[in-house]
C-alpha cells in the first residue's frame, strides 16, 4: 500500500457553512485524508465562521468592501491562501464570481459544489428555477472550478426526485443533505489520488472522466 501525505485543504464560504462542517467532519473521521488548514469567508457575518471556530479550525475573513475592486479582493484572497500552501481548495457556498487569473492560479486544485444537475441551471436561484419549470428531478454537482462559471468538468452529481408540494425550503434541504455526502466523497478521492487534473481535464482512476459520475437518491433521506 502506498502512503500518501495528508493534504492541506482550504475552504471558502459565504454563509452558513454546512458543507464546510460536513467536509471538516469527514476529515476528522479519516474519510478525507486531509486537514482543514484554513476556512475563509468573504463576509464577517458568515454564520459558518462560528461553526468553524467551534470545530477548532483556523478562520479568516477577507471581505470585499462595497465598491472595492475585484482584483484587490482577489489579491488579498490569494495571499491568504498561498501563505497556507493548500493542496486543494473547496468552494462551499462561496458566492463571489472569481476572475480567470485567480482561477487559473489554482486550476486543477479548486472544486465547487453547485446546487443543480449541471449543465442545467448554472448560476443562482436554482431551486426556484427547478420548481418553476416543474422538473421531475433536481440535485447537486461537484465540479472543478474553471474561469467559466459553473462550467468546469463535473466529477460527481446527486439526483433526487422533486416531491409534490415541495417548496424552495424543503427542496433545498433535501438537495443539501445529498451535498454533505457527495462533496466529502469527491474530496476523499482527490486526497487519495483517484481524482486528478491532467491536460485540462478531470481524471478518475487513471482515465479521463468523460462523463460525470451519478449518485441517485431515490428514497427521501430526510
Ligand atoms: N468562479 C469561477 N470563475 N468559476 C466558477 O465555476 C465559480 C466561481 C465562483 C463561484 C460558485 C457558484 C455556484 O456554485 C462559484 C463558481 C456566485 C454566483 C454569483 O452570481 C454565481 C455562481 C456561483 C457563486 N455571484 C454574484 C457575483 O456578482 C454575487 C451574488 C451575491 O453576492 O449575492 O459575484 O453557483
Ligand atoms: C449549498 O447548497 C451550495 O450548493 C449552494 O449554497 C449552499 C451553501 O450552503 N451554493 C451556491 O448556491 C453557490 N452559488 P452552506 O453555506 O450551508 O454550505
Amino acid at each position: 500500500m502506498s502512503v500518501r501525505a495528508q493534504l492541506t485543504l482550504a475552504i471558502l464560504i459565504s454563509g452558513r457553512g454546512s458543507n464546510m462542517v460536513a467536509i471538516a467532519r469527514a476529515c476528522a473521521a479519516g474519510q478525507i485524508h486531509a486537514r482543514v488548514g484554513l476556512v475563509i469567508a468573504d463576509r464577517a457575518d458568515a454564520g459558518g465562521l462560528t461553526s468553524a471556530r467551534e470545530l477548532g479550525l483556523e478562520t479568516l475573513t477577507v471581505a470585499r468592501e462595497p465598491g472595492g475592486d475585484r482584483a484587490a479582493f482577489e489579491q488579498r484572497l490569494a495571499a491568504a491562501l498561498d501563505a497556507r500552501r493548500p493542496d486543494v481548495i473547496a468552494l462551499a457556498g462561496f458566492m463571489r464570481i472569481l476572475s480567470a487569473p485567480f482561477v487559473d492560479h489554482y486550476l486543477g486544485r479548486m472544486l465547487n459544489i453547485h446546487p443543480s444537475i449541471l449543465p442545467a441551471h448554472r448560476g443562482l436561484h436554482t431551486h426556484q428555477r427547478v420548481l418553476e419549470a416543474r422538473e421531475a428531478h433536481h440535485g447537486a454537482s461537484v465540479h472543478f472550478v474553471t474561469p467559466e462559471l459553473d462550467g468546469g468538468p463535473v466529477v460527481l452529481q446527486s439526483r433526487l426526485p422533486v416531491q409534490p408540494g415541495d417548496t424552495e425550503a424543503t427542496l433545498s434541504a433535501r438537495v443539501q443533505a445529498t451535498e454533505f455526502i457527495i462533496y466529502p466523497r469527491v474530496l476523499g478521492w482527490f486526497a487519495q489520488g483517484r481524482l486528478s487534473w491532467q491536460d485540462d481535464s478531470a481524471w478518475f482512476d487513471g482515465k479521463p472522466l468523460d462523463h460525470p459520475l451519478l449518485e441517485e437518491f431515490s428514497a427521501p433521506i430526510n
